[in-house]
């Protein structure tokens, strides 16, 4: 009952959500329709991919493995459209206010799909969302290009309705070479206007090398595009330490930092996004009592909290909220002020973070804090 209680109450509070992977924020329902339906087609075996799907135990390796599966079911237009906007509806429904929402452009020469296509699938999705809202970029949103703009002028009409702001980040799979990160960066400057505000390196941590991407980043940090890392999710010493001297604006996950490497993050204050059932669930993290949270928390660190993928590790940003007062003993007031400064880390504008203060000091006053 006042676990509960608590749940509810961080539900009620607005929040910002930093660290999402689009395809990994699917939900349980739709991927196990999807799934059925290439299993009518014979393209899967839908009874064994049922049980990967409904299997929650999954270390690192099995959650890559599902990937690739969530990859296959997803590879159409329509399909990336509908999960966009479902993915962005839920998180408005959990009362999220600011959703920076990560994904990779993907190319499937099958289905006439390019990077740029995908990303587009994905604007798509945003402008079909009907229960709250969209903010995207509004200012240039009446600038021809190739996504329709009649479908996407009704996000920014003004109306008192629910309201959030979505920023997409185009990720770097680790899988990918020099050419077709390259490839993503260029794309992500090309699609500023339309509410690309950076970049994130992801994907499996025991494939690729450093060395791969960094011409690529380096060359979005030339042209002002923020970089957030996925960093340290497994013990890998020197290519931490080189991340954290690329100096990132934000970092995910640190989970196998040593002592030197935690001396520099916090030297350099890089924020980390923080995915609480993600480590414990892909056992990057022991156990929750030894999580870097509370380090970083009592540290006074910039951290924030976040999903991950709230669709494969059935979580949602209020759950995970609720999971952190109840581990590290936060009250309402640290929880509400834990949301509050993740305003100092996104990737959108001045305008936007004024408006987000805005919308959580009147939501303090609403709350009572
Ligand atoms: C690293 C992850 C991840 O891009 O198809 N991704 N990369 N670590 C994680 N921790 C568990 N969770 C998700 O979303 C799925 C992709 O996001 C990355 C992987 O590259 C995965 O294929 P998109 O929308």
């Amino acid at each position: 009952m006042e676990k509960q209680r608590e749940m509810d109450w961080c539900v009620s509070m607005p929040k910002i959500e930093l660290h999402a992977h689009l395809n990994g924020s699917i939900r349980g329902s739709t991927l196990l329709e999807l799934a059925r339906g290439l299993g009518e087609k014979g393209t899967i075996v839908f009874s064994e991919v049922e049980h990967a799907i409904l299997n929650s135990d999954r270390s690192l390796h099995e959650v890559f493995k599902l990937f690739d599966l969530i990859h296959i079911v997803t590879t159409d237009h329509t399909i990336v459209t509908r999960i966009t906007r479902e993915v962005v509806e839920d998180f408005a429904a959990d009362n999220v206010v600011y959703l920076e929402l990560r994904t990779t452009p993907k190319r499937n020469d099958l289905k006439g799909m390019t990077k740029q296509s995908y990303i587009e699938a994905v604007l798509k999705g945003l402008s079909d969302v009907a229960t709250v809202d969209v903010d995207l970029a509004c200012q240039d949103l009446s600038t021809k290009n190739s996504v329709d703009s009649c479908a996407i002028s009704n996000l920014c009409d003004g109306t008192t309705r629910k309201k959030i702001y979505v920023r997409l980040l185009l990720s770097i799979d680790r899988r990918e070479s020099t050419e077709s990160a390259m490839e993503t960066v260029k794309l992500a400057l090309a699609m500023r206007h339309l509410g690309v505000a950076g970049i994130d390196l992801s994907g499996n941590p025991i494939v690729g090398k450093w060395e791969t991407f960094l011409p690529a980043l380096k060359f979005a940090r030339e042209e002002d595009l923020p970089i957030t890392l996925h960093c340290g999710e497994v013990p890998n010493p020197v290519e931490i330490q080189a991340m954290l001297d690329f100096l990132p604006r934000r970092i995910g996950h640190a989970c196998c930092f040593g002592e030197e490497e935690w001396r520099m993050l916090k030297s350099y204050k890089i924020p980390v996004e923080i995915c609480l059932t993600s480590n414990i669930r892909t056992e990057t993290i022991s156990s929750l009592d030894v999580h870097h949270f509370a380090d970083l928390y009592n540290a006074e660190h910039p951290i924030v909290l976040c999903t991950d993928d709230s669709g494969v590790f059935s979580t949602s940003l209020s759950g995970e909220y609720s999971l952190a007062s109840s581990t590290f003993g936060l009250g309402r007031i640290e929880m509400f002020r834990l949301a509050q400064k993740a305003i100092e880390f996104v990737f959108a504008d001045d305008a936007v973070k004024g408006e987000l203060r805005q919308m959580f000091d009147s939501a303090a006053r609403k709350l009572n804090l």
